[in-house]
């Protein structure tokens, strides 16, 4: 497997963009090594620069739950492309978006689209303090939702990759308005809500984390957040990015049975082109300018050409709700029996090889993997044609575009690494 290519591209690109990459994550700080740059894709294949091919366990971080390319998305682009690509102007199929969103998520009252999960985010919070009049944010460790400020916080994703505890850049004023608590853990929870209860404007997780890798959420957990947010006042917050129509089509509050205030989403309901949305309670929405005083905006929400691809996805996910169980059968199969010394994580077609004999709840029992272990297991499936997540802290994504052979491949690079 050569990557003379990937090695010249790398080079060529830090000179230009920091670690020649746009996202710090696809530059395997975590894991070592080139980064593949990449050529093409299709179905559930990647092709790098050199030539080489690999199966995709990434699919562009969650948005291809239907695998690269698919017919039906890329007819959507090309019909989109006959009317205009952007008009700074209200269309219909906007609007077409928002009732498939809605007819999927029904706490999704209303909701308006942004360009990116961080933008969803960062707009949901806005409302939330606005809404509730209030300054202060729960979050939990481990726990990414985007690059927003406030939020960078003990996050996961590439900051957990990175080592970096704390992003420099922001302002301690603004840091200083989020409460960081470890996940899973009611006691500290209740502890924040008995101290600063009042003060509280939102709390906000990952109902299924992606981002320290796949960690679900305890009954408890999942109980308490209700009662304590409803007790004060507090609004509670699902970010859906990841898990929105890809641990099931209703995201994870279907799954749970939980109606959040509000609810982000991104990645899958663009089908693969630029896309976030943020919505909830109307009540809450109504705050929302220009009908109400919390300001936010954007030049490309909203733009035919990424709402075309994310309704053609939704409109395929609606007629063929099946795929979730023909999801999880593949996933269940892939994740079956893992080696000893590791532990599996798994929601769907949501996964997380952790290199530890710990079971994985929250950041700390996350942290007590074996990263270097998980980098050597990384460029093993790599060198057999197998692109897992270039990080331990990151969840892994099937699509209904693998095929079992995919997966029979997959399985024997796994145990091969043990095996050795
Ligand atoms: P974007 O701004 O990257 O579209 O979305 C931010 C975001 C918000 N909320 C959740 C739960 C997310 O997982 C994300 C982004 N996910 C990461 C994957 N860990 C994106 C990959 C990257 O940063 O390159």
């Amino acid at each position: 497997m050569t990557t003379t290519k990937s090695e010249a591209l790398l080079a060529r690109g830090q000179r230009i963009v920091p670690g020649g990459v746009n996202s710090p994550v696809r530059a395997f700080r975590g894991v070592g090594g080139t980064p593949r740059f990449m050529a093409k894709a299709n179905g559930a294949r990647l092709t790098d620069a050199d030539g080489n091919e690999y199966i995709d366990y990434i699919g562009s971080w969650g948005p291809m739950l239907l695998g690269h390319r698919h017919p039906e998305v890329l007819a959507a682009i090309e019909d989109a492309l006959t009317i205009g690509t952007s008009f700074g102007a209200p269309t219909e199929r906007e609007i077409e978006l928002a009732e498939e969103v809605q007819d999927a998520v029904p706490s999704m009252e209303m909701i308006r689209l942004v360009n990116s999960g961080t933008e969803a985010t960062m707009s949901a919070l806005r409302v939330a303090r606005g809404f509730t009049g209030r300054d202060l944010t729960i979050k939990f460790e481990g726990c990414y939702h985007g690059h927003v400020d406030s939020l960078l916080v003990k996050a996961g994703s590439g900051m957990a990759t990175l080592g970096i505890a704390d992003t420099a850049g922001v302002p301690k004023a603004f840091a200083d308005t989020t409460i960081a608590l470890p996940y899973n853990d009611v006691p500290s929870l209740e502890a924040a809500f008995a101290s600063h209860g009042a003060s509280i404007a939102a709390v906000i997780l990952e109902p299924v984390v992606g981002n320290m890798g796949c960690v679900t959420p305890t009954p408890a957990f999942l109980e308490a957040l209700q009662a304590l947010t409803k007790k004060h006042g507090a609004l509670l917050i699902f970010d859906e990015v990841m898990t929105g129509f890809r641990v099931a089509r209703g995201g994870a509050q279907q799954l749970f049975n939980i109606k959040p205030d509000l609810s982000t989403f991104g990645k899958i309901i663009g089908g693969g082109l630029p896309i976030g949305a943020y919505g909830g309670r109307a009540e809450i929405m109504h705050r929302v300018a220009p009908v109400g005083n919390v300001y936010q905006a954007g030049t490309l929400s909203g733009n035919p050409l990424a709402v075309s691809a994310g309704l053609a996805m939704l409109r395929h996910i609606r007629a063929n709700t099946g795929l979730y169980d023909q999801l999880e059968i593949k996933a269940a199969a892939l994740c079956a029996n893992p080696p000893k010394g590791v532990t599996v994580n798994r929601v769907g077609s949501m996964f997380t090889f952790f290199f530890t004999e710990t079971k994985v709840v929250d950041y700390e029992t996350a942290k007590t993997c074996d990263t270097a272990r998980f980098g050597k297991f990384f460029h093993h499936l790599l060198a057999n044609g197998v692109y897992f997540p270039p990080a331990q802290f990151e969840a892994a994504f099937l699509s209904t575009a693998h095929t079992d052979a995919d997966i029979a491949h997959t399985r024997a690079a796994v145990h091969a690494f043990f095996d050795a």
